[in-house]
């Protein structure tokens, strides 16, 4: 179902789906329709059916297919984007009452991942969550539409079972081979990411719904008390999942103190569970940070919705109980609302907005350097590799080289206690 290659024309389509009166149903509507613009396809019509029952065979109930149907030809139209996950089933039994295409709303946001995956790392993990996608729903002829005329006759089946068999046996072992690629690149990524480097600075995640404003929180982060440098600036654009990779940078303040800030892959509603898989080890920085950011994009009306399935998306990945910062984002374009201001572990900001960042900036230290002790440390010169990392890494107040080794005060992190413990002269807060 990709464009015509012959026309510039954006493909068009019917936006479709059953409510089950789940009270966000008309946001996760118009969320699909921001899909389908973000596949480069366009809208010519809504479909909607009230129900408070499922219908397992054609996921609409009977007189709504029959609906579509005429709505599809009257608008010229034969594909229609569904906004759930349907069974192969639930499409066939579709595709064969309506002689239409129909595209489920997984299907739509592996296309949107696969459009946008740049690197290889997300190459491959997009092709994988795709390749676990078509699995079930794979047809001997290749063209589930060429199912509904083939013959039923028990010859024909036992035939068509075994090509089955052997196309899915193909894909399964593509699957593998594509896990073991991916394996392999995810050694060689992300080179400074602080499980490959060994570091003790604090690691801050930016996590959040698609297009809330993290990447622009990153490099406002990054530019922070500097002049603009553009190479350690990450992709930001107003689109669906501008980000399917995970960048990682060190900040460093004028207090000398530092902290890594990892920014990712974005969140949507109903993110295909294969996907989320398939995306573990970009979402690893999440999983390893100290604290998270949840940026979340607060001039939009349902910021509320967007902030429960980031929770629940973090759940899915086995992200609970982080401390977080929610950080309430495009202040600016909210009517009436003050910022920068910070209320608890809230803020209200504008990641365009110098001020704002420097709030940030503060409420960051706040909570990650909470537990940092002032530390006076004596390091033999026979140890020089380990006075040159806590010179490296750490917030250092003074150093001084003595006759009995280098004596250095810094404010160290509970970690960092632990792993220079005999070294410690004295300790006390900071
Ligand atoms: N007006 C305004 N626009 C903002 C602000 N923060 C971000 N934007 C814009 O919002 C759009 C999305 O920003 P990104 O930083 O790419 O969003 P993201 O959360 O990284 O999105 P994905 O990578 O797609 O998940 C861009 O066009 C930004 O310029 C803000 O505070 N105010
Ligand atoms: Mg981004």
């Amino acid at each position: 179902m990709t464009e015509s290659k012959l026309t510039f024309e954006k493909t068009r389509v019917i936006v479709a789906g059953v409510s089950h009166l789940q009270p966000d149903f008309e946001y996760t509507m118009q969320e699909l329709a921001s899909l389908v613009e973000a596949n480069n396809m366009e809208v010519a019509d809504t479909i909607t059916q009230k129900s408070d029952t499922v219908s397992g065979a054609t996921y609409f109930g009977s007189g709504k297919v029959t609906e579509i149907k005429e709505i599809a030809n009257a608008d010229d139209v034969n594909i229609i984007v569904l906004n759930d996950e349907l069974t192969p089933s639930q499409i066939r039994n579709l595709e064969k009452e309506t002689k239409l295409s129909f595209m489920d709303r997984t299907e739509l946001i592996l296309q949107v991942f696969s459009n946008r995956a740049q690197t290889k790392q997300a190459k491959l993990q997009v092709e994988i969550a795709k390749l676990q996608y078509q699995l079930p729903r794979i047809h001997p002829s290749g063209n589930p539409l060429d199912q509904q005329s083939a013959s039923g006759g028990l010859a024909n089946r036992g035939a068509g079972e075994s090509k089955l068999e052997l196309d899915r046996r193909v894909i399964r072992k593509r699957i593998t081979a594509l896990r073991n690629e991916l394996k392999t690149v995810d050694k060689t990524v992300d080179v400074q990411s602080r499980r490959r480097t060994n570091t003790t600075l604090p690691l801050v995640s930016l996590v959040g719904y698609t297009n809330a404003g993290k990447s622009t929180t990153m490099n406002g982060l990054l530019n922070f008390n500097k002049e603009d440098s553009e190479d350690r600036k990450v992709f930001e654009k107003n689109m669906l999942f501008a980000t399917l990779d995970t960048s990682v940078r060190r900040i460093d303040l004028e207090d000398n103190s530092s902290f890594l800030l990892s920014d990712t892959v974005g969140f949507v509603s109903k993110l295909p569970h294969n996907l989320v898989e398939s995306f573990k080890t970009t979402l690893k920085e999440a999983q390893d940070a100290d604290i998270l950011i949840q940026v979340i994009d607060v001039s939009d009306e349902h910021w509320q919705n967007m902030l429960e399935v980031t929770e629940q998306t973090l759940k899915e990945i086995g992200v609970v109980d982080k401390p977080m910062i929610y950080a309430f984002n495009k202040a600016d374009l909210k009517k009436g609302q003050q910022f920068p201001t910070i209320e608890g572990d809230n803020i209200y900001y504008s990641a365009l907005d110098k001020k704002s960042i420097a709030l940030l900036v503060q409420l960051i230290k706040q909570k990650i350097f909470a537990d940092y002790k002032q530390t006076e440390l004596l390091i033999p010169y026979s140890d020089q590799k380990i006075t040159e990392e806590i010179l490296r890494n750490s917030q250092i107040v003074k150093k001084e080289f003595t006759n009995d080794g280098s004596l250095i005060t810094a404010n160290l992190s509970p970690k960092e206690l632990e792993k220079f413990n005999k070294y410690i002269e004295t300790e006390s807060s900071f």
